[in-house]
């Protein structure tokens, strides 16, 4: 981290991540944010909560919304999930556009670039994420036909800036936080100092889980899976400096043959899921925790109005 510099002012201010589903929005937040605050996985619309992660620098305090990939909705959750992105969007200061550099501009992208232009005129900026998978050539390419879209879709110079970035390679990352927190007003610091995300820890919980639970799974389990903390409770009759929480907590399914799925033969996929979740949940608690799953089917909850509010969208 470099000085603070006197000449320059203090900004704080919100910046929120949008960009098809896999973009690699969470990845970059985390690696803004330079913890772990939400999960990634090579799966489609794994994001389904916006999630703040705070990125603390001497000059600006980002508050840094990571959003679930939009998309043309085909589900009623689907349907939440772009009304929440829209929502975020009249909120913030600035906008980082994601678009992977190894994929071509689709149609995606240009549903995204088209929703972005129908808001009132905010900064936007183009991040050309996943550089590392790219050649030089391939890249410049890339950035060519990303300003190119910018100024098709905006008009004038278009988006006011194409930022090149990797995540995973730590290439460029705190240029991103600079250009996004440029665009913050000044302001006093907004979050205090070390604090990551405001997200509460249930929720923090509930995707450790879902993302343990995510490794390995085919087809469309991903998008039928929701996962609820019913409860964190401190186990009685534990000495003070061995403390051991309980943690019970429910996994949805749509069918009874995901539920098989998800549970495995004689349950040794639940039992997986469990441990590698446990790693991350003690890590973010601090504690020993005793982890509690319970597999069940809440039928075709994605297009269930009452179902999916009773599952938190
Ligand atoms: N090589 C490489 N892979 C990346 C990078 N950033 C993300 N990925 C990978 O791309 C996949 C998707 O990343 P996520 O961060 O989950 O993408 P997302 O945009 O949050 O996806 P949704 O939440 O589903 O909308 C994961 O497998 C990541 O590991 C990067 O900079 N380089
Ligand atoms: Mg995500």
């Amino acid at each position: 981290m470099t000085e603070k510099n006197a000449d320059t002012p203090y900004r704080a201010g919100f910046a929120v991540l949008v960009g098809r589903p896999n973009a690699g929005k969470s990845t970059l937040t985390n690696a803004l944010v330079g913890h772990k605050v939400a999960i990634t996985s090579a799966k489609p619309q794994t994001t389904r909560h916006t999630i703040r992660g705070i990125v603390h620098r001497p000059d600006f305090q980002l508050i840094l919304v990571d959003t679930p990939g939009l998309h043309r909705p085909r589900t009623l959750l689907g349907q939440r999930l772009n009304d929440l992105v829209a929502g975020t969007l009249s909120e913030v200061d600035s906008i980082g556009f994601c678009l992977p550099a190894n994929e071509k501009i689709g149609p995606g992208d240009r549903f995204i670039a088209n929703q972005l232009a129908n808001l009132p005129r905010k900064p936007i900026i183009a991040l050309v994420t996943k550089t590392d998978l790219v050649s030089k050539a391939a890249l410049t390419e890339q950035l060519i036909a990303v300003a190119a879209l910018g100024r098709e879709v905006f008009g004038g110079e278009g988006f006011y800036d194409v930022v090149p970035v990797s995540a995973t390679e730590d290439f460029q990352v705190d240029t991103v936080a600079s250009v996004l927190a440029s665009h913050m007003p000044e302001s006093p610091a907004l979050y205090p100092e070390g604090e990551l995300t405001d997200e509460p820890v249930s929720v923090m919980v509930a995707e450790l889980i879902r993302e343990a639970a995510l490794e390995g799974v085919r087809d469309e389990l991903p998008h039928s899976l929701a996962v609820v903390v019913e409860e964190i409770q401190e186990r009685e009759g534990r000495s003070v400096d061995n403390p051991l929480l309980d943690v019970h907590v429910n996994l949805y399914v749509e069918r009874p043959s995901q539920k098989a799925i998800i549970i495995g033969r004689g349950g040794s996929r639940l039992r997986e899921v469990g441990s590698k979740a446990r790693e991350g949940i003690e890590k973010l608690l601090g504690t020993r925790i005793y982890l509690d799953l319970h597999v069940k089917v809440a039928k075709d909850w994605q297009r269930d109005p009452k179902q999916l509010g009773k599952l938190g969208f």
